[in-house]
This record gives C-alpha cells, sequence and structure tokens, in this order.
C-alpha cells in the first residue's frame, strides 16, 4: 500500500499543559513515522487560510482567536492510510464523542479547544502540508522497522 501524509497540529495549550510529549508519544506509538516537525506562532491570516472552509460559522472567529493564542507544534506524519487512521486516533471533533484512548478522548474537554487537528481528505493534507512546510523541512528517512509497523 502507498503511503500517505497528512497534517497534525498540537494546539495552543499543549506547551502550557506539558503534554507535547505525551501526545507524540501515541502517535509514534501507533506507528506513524514523523517526517516534518516543528514549534511555532501562528498568526492570524494563516489560521484564515488554514480553516477557510469554516468562514462565516458560528465558531470561525473565536477559533482563528484560539489557534493564534499561543505556540502550536506541527508535524507532517507518513503512514498506509494516514489520514484516516490519524483522524480515528485522534477522535471525534467533539470531545463529548470521542473515545476514551484517543486523544480529544484523552486530553479534551470542549470542542473549541479540542486539542489537535488532522487534515480531513488527501486534498486537505496537500494544502495544509504546503501552508506550513517548506519542501525542505520534511526529512524522507529510511525507517528500518517499517515490516514490524
Ligand atoms: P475537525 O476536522 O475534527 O478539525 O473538525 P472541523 O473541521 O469540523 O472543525 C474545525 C475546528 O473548528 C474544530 F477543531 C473545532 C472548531 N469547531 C468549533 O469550535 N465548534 C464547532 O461546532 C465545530 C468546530
Amino acid at each position: 500500500m502507498a503511503a500517505e501524509r497528512t497534517f497534525a497540529m498540537l494546539k495552543p495549550g499543549v506547551l502550557s499543559r506539558r503534554v507535547v510529549g505525551e501526545i507524540i508519544s501515541k502517535i509514534e506509538r501507533k506507528g506513524f513515522k514523523i517526517i516534518g516537525l516543528k514549534m511555532m506562532n501562528v498568526t492570524i491570516e494563516l489560521a484564515e487560510r488554514q480553516y477557510a472552509e469554516h468562514k462565516g460559522k458560528s465558531f470561525y472567529l473565536d477559533l482563528l482567536e484560539y489557534i493564534a493564542s499561543g505556540p502550536v507544534v506541527v508535524m507532517v506524519l507518513e503512514a498506509d492510510q494516514a489520514i484516516k487512521l490519524f483522524r480515528l486516533l485522534c477522535g471525534s471533533t467533539s470531545p463529548e464523542q470521542a473515545l476514551p484512548g484517543t486523544i480529544r478522548g484523552d486530553y479534551a474537554m470542549h470542542t473549541s479547544i479540542n486539542i489537535i487537528h488532522a487534515s480531513d481528505s488527501k486534498e486537505s493534507a496537500v494544502r495544509e502540508i504546503d501552508l506550513f512546510f517548506r519542501p525542505e523541512e520534511l526529512i524522507d528517512w529510511e525507517d528500518g522497522n517499517q515490516k514490524w509497523i
């Protein structure tokens, strides 16, 4: 099966809560290959581009303010079916529906601050990776463990 790439963001608050390592551990333990990783501040302009599909919705302005409110950790993850499997690991958008064991199920209480972002389609993944990473920031390293994952 061809490896797929997806975009992940640990949203503002994860650094304050000191849980960056725990969440990345869950992502690694599942078997995703991290090929891009950095910490950054997101401007309102960048948040607008990331969430353009939600423009006009009731939660849109609060969402932009939240995403720009503190540093985030962004990643590009690679795996077979990375987009679908990573969204499963994150859990439902609403923490009320996210099952225990998922990242949102274990770390989030409210939809508006649901701790993690995961691309929802191939098109979104390509667009979001391109928005947040330059090509030279992605490292396609040799994965000797691939046959076990
Ligand atoms: P997801 O694909 O899981 O990130 O979910 P959506 O694209 O539907 O929503 C994007 C973000 O908007 C969510 F992560 C949180 C926020 N949101 C709200 O604050 N309220 C809502 O009712 C829906 C989404």
